[in-house]
């Protein structure tokens, strides 16, 4: 994109009147004798230099407006280069000859290949000749969202869009709306409307006069009443349980055939039939109903989706009664079945899902060329396995729902993938749901890929990444700043629109996120399980002997390390894997490491194992060894209670509670957050957060209101936040009262399954619609994304096998 605003001039100006200004900053960032540069880095040099004698001349320079937009730089023996964030997925690139100090606008491509070669030495054949991957083309003739803040509302643009389109091509947009309502069948059954009526002209006498037939009967009536003579007007069951409902659904498509409006059009697709059946592809991990929350891998995804089978099912259930139907919707979670299960259900085929009329987990083993893979295998290692599954998995839903799902649900990188394979074959509506995509969690995940290929195979996950953005009809995210980030920091989607894997292919333009594909949808935290600690009659006082028992206890018995010595002090609780990013090591630190703190509070961590040797996972073992470490420099085991385990949800729930009713607090502090369900969690159960401000917390919780930001590069300080929380709630009793109050309001007014449930469905119906009415089908991208599965992707994969 062109730097606009004539903001190119006015830098070659500057550089030109204050020359020795700007060859200051340029000067120290290359003193740093650093390849590349992150934002932090430039920014705080840039503030270093601001600070020193004359460094005021910079402020509210271009070189400042310059360095707020920086993302990221990079430097070569005769160029700078600066790639500029100037708003929200906007970005522009720079280059400084070092020297002369001329500065150039870059196009995305020159910029990447700066960085290959920084990479890969300069003066190789293989910077020059590199694979451009480049979506762009493909979607020139779809709309697109054109501001920032209505990125992840692409149903409401859609809407619109389409309403303008039927109302401008009356005669051919309402002609495919007639032919839309004419497709709907479950199994044998029409539904909505039949071949009587042939023409728009005849639907909207049609509807005038079933109006004025439902009219003269009773509101209450059903479609046994009033069915016979409808069906001679040509219309089936679907419009509504009741006359009452019917006549509404016919007036609302009388007003959308006589000026459709975005409003009555979502109104009316979201109560056409459409949904009967579900597939939710989850293939990694420990997929199960106990036993298996908190190991390597398994942790929200799977709460997610549980509540997200009850929370749809019932939506569903609703939907198609309201509607005046009697069938009973399906919904299957197909994931892996491993042998070697380790006492979870997770070697049964099938396992009916707990709180659901019809909802059934369906496991489909992975095959390797010796027979079943009989163990677990972690979500970085199971690429080659995919194919073949989604094959099976294919077969398997097939037979299992009687025919074609109406919506097909991937869940994370490679739940995506199988979605994508198994929708192009059967032509069934895909969503994505990413969970966490990998790119943003680790520094340079991209530029050195090769460096962390051995241990996690980014190049195969990204590459799959890419194809299921790409092949997905929607997808939907938790929050804003999952697709395009913040004012200050990049999105997850975002950055996948430009990157290089230096020696594999370079993207230019992987995903775009000012697609109406892109829909914000966040979940909730199980109600039944998470509510406040004042709902005194609701509490599980049953667990509490043994809550108490996992924190106060005197013994070490089990898995657990430390013994807490005073017990009247607050808690501060934090619970979660045991992966690097979590970051409870940096947890223990702060607290170790801060006098205070450790006077006002105890601190309970419930994560992976305390035994290294029972860990079957490389990260978590490094991670539990050095918690040991830490309590051992530190000598926390007298205030640090420790236990290795894996709680079940409502033993969680409990917990959370104990720990509110004790005047705690909860910490989350990782690296990076996707989105942290316990952070809803800890809030649903009025307890105080304190969460990462780098991923979803960052959107969940308003500052001091409903919770607080901590920074966990900033242990000190995130320190020092929780000492001055606990001296505020001494001083004044009011003070935890008020957090707790505000993070249940939040959670309240904005995380919900209900409304999830809500969103998802209308979002599946509308894009449905999209589908059909545009004859979308995407053609070219497909075949442009299937050789890049087969000539990129495959060998990738196979690689892993090997
Ligand atoms: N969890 C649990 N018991 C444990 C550890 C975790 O029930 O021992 C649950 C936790 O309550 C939350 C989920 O696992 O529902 C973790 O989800 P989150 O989004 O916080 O992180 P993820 O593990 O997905 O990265
Ligand atoms: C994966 C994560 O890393 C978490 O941040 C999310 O809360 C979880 O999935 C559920 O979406």
């Amino acid at each position: 994109m062109r730097l606009n605003g004539g903001y190119l001039e006015s830098l070659q100006a500057y550089l030109k009147q204050k020359r020795q200004h700007a060859h200051r900053v340029i000067h120290r960032f290359r003193e740093q004798d650093q390849a590349f540069l992150l934002r932090s880095e430039l920014q705080s040099m840039f503030r270093e230099l601001c600070a020193e004698p004359e460094g005021e001349l910079l402020l509210n320079s271009p070189m400042q407006q310059m360095i707020d937009w920086a993302q990221e730089g990079a430097l070569d023996n005769t160029y700078c280069y600066l790639a500029l964030r100037t708003r929200v997925a906007r970005w522009s690139y720079i280059r400084f000859q070092l020297d002369t100090l001329d500065v150039e606008e870059l196009d995305v491509s020159s910029y990447l290949e700066a960085r290959e070669r920084l990479v890969n030495g300069a003066g190789r054949l293989e910077n020059r000749h590199v694979l451009e991957l480049d979506l762009g083309p493909f979607s020139r003739e779809f709309p697109k969202l054109q501001e920032a803040h209505s990125i992840g509302r692409g149903m409401e643009f859609l809407n619109r869009r389409l309403s303008s389109q039927l109302f401008e091509d009356l005669g051919k947009g309402d002609r495919r709306l007639l032919e839309f309502l004419r497709v709907h069948q479950y199994r044998e059954q029409q539904l909505m409307l039949n071949e009587g009526i042939d023409d728009v002209q005849g639907l909207r006498s049609a509807l005038r006069t079933a109006s004025d037939y439902l009219g003269t009967h009773s509101e209450d009536a059903g479609w046994e009443t009033v069915g016979h003579q409808l069906r001679v007007l040509g219309f089936e069951p679907g419009w509504g349980r009741t006359t009452r409902a019917m006549l509404e659904n016919i007036h609302l498509l009388l007003d959308i055939l006589e000026a459709p409006s975005p409003g009555n059009l979502e109104r009316f697709l979201s109560r056409v039939p459409m949904i009967f059946s579900i597939a939710i592809i989850s293939p990694h991990g420990w997929f199960g109903q106990a036993g298996v929350l908190g190991r390597p891998d398994t942790g929200g995804q799977v709460v997610y989706i549980l509540d997200q089978v009850r929370a749809l099912e019932r939506e569903m259930r609703q939907c198609i009664y309201d509607q005046g139907l009697d069938m009973e919707p399906q919904v299957v979670v197909v994931t892996r079945l491993i042998p070697d299960a380790e006492g979870t259900s997770c070697d049964q085929r099938i396992e009916a899902i707990a709180g659901t009329h019809n909802a059934r987990i369906l496991r489909v083993p992975f095959h390797a060329d010796n027979g079943v893979v009989p163990q677990w295998i972690s979500r970085f290692e199971i690429w080659p396995y995919l194919e073949r599954f989604s094959f099976e998995s294919e077969r398997e839903i097939l037979a299992e729902l009687g025919g074609r799902p109406d919506l097909l649900i991937g869940n994370y990188s490679d739940g995506n993938l199988v979605a994508a394979l198994i929708s192009q074959r059967l032509k069934v509506t895909q969503c994505n749901i990413a969970h966490a995509l990998e790119k943003t969690k680790y520094l340079y995940s991209d530029l050195y890929w090769r460096a962390n290929d051995k241990q996690y195979h980014f190049s195969a996950q990204f590459t799959a990444d890419l194809i299921a953005m790409n092949t997905a009809d929607f997808i939907i995210t938790s929050t804003y700043q999952e697709i395009a980030g913040t004012a200050e920091g990049v999105g997850q989607y975002e950055a996948h629109m430009a990157f290089t894997m230096p020696g594999l292919y370079r993207v230019v333009n992987g995903v775009d996120v000012f697609d109406p594909k892109f829909n914000i949808v966040s979940p909730g935290a199980d109600a039944e399980v998470y509510f406040p600690a004042s709902a005194g009659e609701r509490r599980l006082t049953h667990l509490h002997d043994e809550i108490n028992g996992m924190i106060f206890g005197r013994e070490m018995a089990g898995d657990i390390r430390g013994v807490l010595q005073t017990v009247d002090k607050p808690l501060l609780f934090s619970m979660a894997r045991m992966d690097r990013i979590k970051n409870l090591n940096g947890l223990v630190e702060w607290y170790g490491a801060n006098t205070q703190l450790r006077a006002l509070t105890n601190l309970l961590i419930v994560s992976g194992h305390v035994d290294p040797g029972l860990s079957g996972d490389a990260e978590e073992r490094a991670e539990i060894q050095r918690m040991h470490r830490l309590m051992d420099e530190y000598q926390l085991d007298g205030q640090v209670r420790w236990l290795g385990r894996h709680l079940d949800k409502s033993l969680a729930g409990e917990l959370y509670r104990v720990v509110a009713d004790r005047r705690g607090a909860f910490v989350q502090p990782a690296l990076f957050e996707a989105f942290g369900l316990t952070v809803i969690e800890a809030m649903s159960s009025g307890l105080p957060t304190f969460a990462t401000l780098f991923g979803g917390p960052m959107e969940i919780i308003e500052d001091g209101v409903s919770g607080f930001h901590v920074d966990p590069n900033e242990g000190e300080h995130a320190a020092q936040q929780l000492v001055d929380f606990f001296q505020r709630c001494s001083n004044d009793p009011e003070e935890w009262e008020r957090i707790s109050q505000g993070g249940l309001q939040r959670v309240e007014a904005r995380y919900t399954w209900k409304r999830y449930a809500e969103q998802l469905m209308t979002l599946s119906k509308v894009y449905g619609f999209w589908r059909y009415v545009t004859g979308l089908e995407r053609a070219e991208t497909q075949r442009y994304l299937e050789m890049f599965y087969a000539l990129q992707f495959r060998p990738l994969a196979e690689r892993i096998r090997n």
